[in-house]
């Protein structure tokens, strides 16, 4: 209300996605309606008139035979305990009321899913619902305690399915197992929605940075890379742990892995109000650069390294993303944007600010389709040695991921690293311990 004070505000919550035939996909609310709602059910709608400085959620009415099949929802008197509602009616008193309303005001404020309803009775335009969108992108950066009380929540049991992972896994297993056991873990806790489908990875398949087959066997020579989340009321975690499928790390495993959690953990120490995502990024890509020389995979100075982007073959993505209702989050709406000072790549360009909730997540990757590339071969001929960097084509990837409140001194790491710890040392004892 108090950022569009000159317009009626409508938002229409998620439809159903129908998989096949009679039979939808699980349903999942939109963010930005969650954000201002929490209701999780399908067929709402939520209208803001700052004029009368209210707020209405509309709930759809059900009839005997949604009873019947799917069972009851909330009636309105329960909507406004549940949801915090002064006002709370049925969906299919909107249309007459936006038609009273809509006299008293020149500019209206919807999200796509209510201009695709409702644009025969209120003329949207383009503009204000940008507006509107970035208005709750600005808004939902910066997390209220309660937000974040859910993401640590929903890392807590993240990080927990993790080590039951880290404790279970056998050589001969297939990864969908390995998904079976991390999902099964959420969802025993409660929480009944992952915030993506589980990425498990073993060996070469990490070298695929959403890889989501997840049917492969799982051999003892062999890296397991992890990506998995749950979700809480909507609020993702997102950790990757990398270890053996056998008892140890062998020694290059050692080294590639040890690279990655000495970048992951210096990027964290950095981690501060202020601070630039790209310059934060920038230190992630000399830390890999400097790691992949000491291997002899690289040559050169690390700085020459990051312009040219060799290092990019071997680490393709950001080092990190915000974390809230979206696994990747909006970087902060208009207010914040930012200019990316340097060449590279890069999609979250934000300075940090205290109460972002935000993943830290370097990898190194062995990547078929970057390292055979004649193009990139060309170019980066001179500083990248590819006839050591092919031997390790069947390699895959590395990746440790964590999730980081940012605050007034060091970073907060939500992700518990007594249940789901990433030092060498704790892995293999974990490993051992379940190989006996
Ligand atoms: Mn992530």
């Amino acid at each position: 209300m108090r950022r569009l004070p000159d317009g009626l505000i409508l938002l229409s919550g998620a439809a159903e996605v129908i998989r096949n035939g009679d039979v939808h996909h699980p349903f999942r609310q939109d963010s930005n309606f969650l954000y201002l709602t929490g209701v999780e059910e399908a067929g709402a709608h939520v209208l803001v008139d700052p004029k009368r400085r209210a707020g209405i959620l509309f709930i759809a009415r059900i009839d005997a035979n949604h009873k019947v099949w799917e069972g009851c929802v909330p009636e309105p008197s329960e909507c406004r305990k549940l949801y915090g509602f002064d006002r709370v009616a049925y969906a299919d008193a909107l249309l007459k009321r936006l038609k009273k309303l809509k006299r008293g005001y020149r500019k209206f404020y919807a999200n796509p899913a209510a201009r695709k309803i409702y644009s025969k009775t209120l003329s949207f335009r383009k503009k204000d619902s940008d507006a509107l969108l970035d208005a709750l992108e600005e808004l939902r950066t910066v997390k209220t305690a309660g937000e974040f009380a859910l993401i640590k929540k929903a890392s807590a049991v993240t990080a927990k399915a993790h080590r039951a992972v880290m404790e279970a896994v056998r050589p001969g297993m297939r990864e969908y197992e390995v998904q079976a056991l991390f999902d099964s873990e959420c969802l025993k806790a409660g929480l009944r929605h992952l915030a993506f489908p589980s990425i498990v990875a073993a060996g070469s398949n990490a070298a695929v940075l959403h890889y989501r087959r997840n049917d492969a066997l799982l051999k003892a020579a062999d890296l397991l890379l992890v990506d998995a989340g749950s979700e809480l009321h909507g609020y993702a975690a997102d950790i990757t742990r990398t270890f053996p499928i056998g008892r140890r790390f062998s020694a290059l495993q050692r080294d590639v892995y040890s690279i990655v959690l000495e970048t992951q953990k210096s990027c964290i120490g950095l981690l501060r109000p202020g601070l630039h995502s790209a310059d934060l990024h920038r230190h992630s890509m000399l830390k890999i650069a400097e790691g992949l020389k000491s291997m002899g995979l690289l040559k050169g100075d690390a700085a020459g390294l990051v312009e040219s982007e060799a290092v990019r073959l071997f680490y393709p993505h950001g080092i990190g993303h915000l974390l809230g209702l979206d696994v990747h989050d909006g970087t902060g709406g208009k207010k914040r944007k930012l200019q990316n000072p340097f060449k590279f790549q890069l999609r979250f360009v934000a300075k940090l600010e205290a109460g972002f909730v935000m993943t830290i997540e370097p990898g190194i990757y062995f990547i078929e389709a970057l390292v055979n590339d004649p193009k990139l071969r060309l170019k980066h001929k001179g500083s990248v040695r590819f006839s050591k960097v092919e031997r390790l084509l069947g390699f895959g990837g590395v990746r440790i991921e964590d999730n980081l409140l940012i605050r007034n001194g060091p970073a907060l790491n939500l992700t518990d690293l007594k249940a789901v710890p990433k030092e060498i040392a704790d892995i293999e004892e974990i490993r051992r311990e379940a190989l006996s």
